[in-house]
């Protein structure tokens, strides 16, 4: 199995983050989205929707999407479960994921490939390019500030995104409010909560790899 990567890049970080949890060892194979190497021939051939990360498989098979490389890691390697156990918290846990990855990544996505210089004509991933939306990016910075408000509210109530565990959403929110933090969008001064959760995750060994 490897790990297609681009080290910079949020997206890989939370399948190398889950990988870490798990306490395995995937090799990974550094991909140059600043030189296009993800809308070559070659790289289309493992993913055609030209985004980092993609798991390959040991048969060739590829898994893109950072989500569905974890699910595959999840059923792979069990343990530490890191998506819930009982049916009741797999919902959970792929509910508070899923509305990080929509009100903190896709945000944070809109704010930056919509005014980065080095992204001009791609407004969004893929092989067609489109041009940067300025409104957008506007629109993705109220919505990086709903989000901590929203997320601060959750932190008073709960030590982990989706309940007493730390799980996935954890993955994705840490990352999501890093990618915004990027971005000069800083967690507020008045969300303590989400500061007490965001230094206490980031001190987990898997949050530096
Ligand atoms: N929904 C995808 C998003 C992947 C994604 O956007 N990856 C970025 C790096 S963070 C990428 O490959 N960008 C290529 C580009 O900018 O064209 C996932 O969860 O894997």
């Amino acid at each position: 199995m490897k790990l297609y990567d681009t080290a910079p890049a949020p997206s890989p970080r939370r399948v190398r983050m889950f990988i870490a949890e798990k306490g395995i060892d995937i090799p990974v194979v550094q991909v140059d989205l600043r030189g296009g190497e993800h809308l070559k021939t070659e790289f289309m051939k493992l993913n055609p929707w030209c985004t980092v990360p993609v798991l390959e498989l040991d048969d060739g098979t590829c898994i893109s999407e950072a989500i569905a490389c974890c699910r595959y890691l999840e059923a792979a390697f069990p343990e530490p479960p890191l998506m819930g156990v009982s049916p009741e918290e797999q919902g959970i846990i792929a509910m508070w994921e899923h509305r990080v990855e929509w009100d903190g990544f896709i945000a944070g996505s809109e704010v930056l490939r919509n005014t980065a210089a080095g992204m001009s004509g791609r407004g969004l991933t893929g092989s067609k390019g489109y041009e940067q939306i300025p409104e957008l990016a506007l629109r993705g910075k109220q919505r990086i500030q709903k989000l901590y408000e929203m997320l601060d509210q959750r932190f008073g109530e709960s030590e982990y995104l989706a309940g007493p565990d730390f799980t996935v959403a954890d993955i994705t929110c840490l990352i999501a409010v890093d990618f915004a933090r990027r971005q000069k969008l800083e967690i507020p001064d008045d969300c303590a909560n989400v500061k007490r959760w965001h230094q206490q995750i980031s001190q987990r060994p898997s949050a530096k790899v």
